[in-house]
């Protein structure tokens, strides 16, 4: 039997024999479907907490939005809302990732214990890479087409499933000649990140084209108008349609699902685990 892949992730070391369930906390005053709920140091670590609790293998902090059409922020606000909070939550036995496209945020919040970067531009600036080569943090390299401020305008590709694996398989050769080890990355097509529904269908239909290296593959789809696309319902009522999408992305060969509700992915990823393994 071939071993199961591992993943290298800042003070932890992560094996994937099972489908990991990445719990997402919104530090956002814009974030599409929670922005504004964790306003407080104290609600965002308690958010934290019970996300945990609830069987999050891993959290993923952010506090900038990249919803369609958000604005930027500085990299003195980004830091001023990770940090605090960062600071509460590395102990408490879980990997941290942070959910950052800016070199200095990554070189701050490495320094603060951070262990894994997500990094919707894929790491795209040769400074980001710089930023993170030198640690043992895991890198989630995700595709976007253009910037979250145009990204849903028009998106367009010739073949959305070649475009992306393209995409994966020259940023792990860019960061490998970097010196980022292979063990260290984890892909992610980037659903809704300057895509249609029928462009985010093709891509989870095709899921294994993109284990380029046969790195782990991340799907965020959580709450996300995919969703309410298919289901018709507004973002405060894609509980159901986001835990199918969890369910659907692991069977086809996900190896994380990034989720706003994690209690009920992990009770769903249990009992589908249990009838198919
Ligand atoms: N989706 C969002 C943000 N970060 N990172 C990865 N790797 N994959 C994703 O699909 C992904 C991501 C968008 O969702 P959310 O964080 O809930 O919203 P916002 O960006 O508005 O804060």
């Amino acid at each position: 039997m071939t071993p199961a892949p591992r993943l290298t992730c800042g003070r932890f070391d992560l094996e994937l024999s099972r489908p990991l369930v990445m719990g997402v906390i919104n530090l956002t005053p814009d974030s599409f479907s929670d922005g504004g709920q964790f306003g407080t140091l104290n609600e965002a670590i308690d958010h934290a907490i019970k996300q945990i609790e609830a069987g999050a293998d891993i959290l993923d902090i952010g506090a900038e939005s990249t919803r369609p059409g958000a604005q930027e922020i500085s990299v003195e606000n980004e830091l001023a809302r990770l940090v605090p909070v960062l600071r509460q939550v590395r102990d408490l036995g879980k990997p941290i990732s942070v959910d950052t496209r800016k070199p200095a945020v990554m070189r701050a919040v490495l320094a603060e214990g951070a262990d894994m970067i997500n990094d919707v531009s894929g790491f795209c600036d040769p400074q980001a890479v710089a930023a993170v080569v030198a640690s043992r943090c895991a890198l989630c390299v995700m595709h976007m087409q253009g910037d979250p401020s145009t990204m849903q305008q028009s998106p367009a590709y010739r073949s959305v499933v070649d475009e992306v694996s393209a995409f994966l398989y020259r940023q792990v050769e860019i960061l490998q000649l970097a010196g980022v080890a292979l063990e260290r990355i984890v892909l992610d097509p980037g659903i809704g990140f300057g895509k249609t529904l029928d462009h985010n269908l093709a891509l989870l239909r095709e899921l294994s084209c993109l284990e380029v290296f046969e790195r782990p593959v991340l799907i965020g789809l959580s709450r996300k108008s995919m969703v309410g696309q298919l289901t018709g319902q507004p973002v405060e009522r894609r509980l159901a349609g986001s835990v199918a999408g969890a369910l659907a992305s692991v069977a086809q060969g996900a190896a994380f699902v990034r989720v706003h509700d994690v209690r009920e992915t992990v009770d769903a990823l249990r009992v589908w685990r249990a009838i198919v393994d």
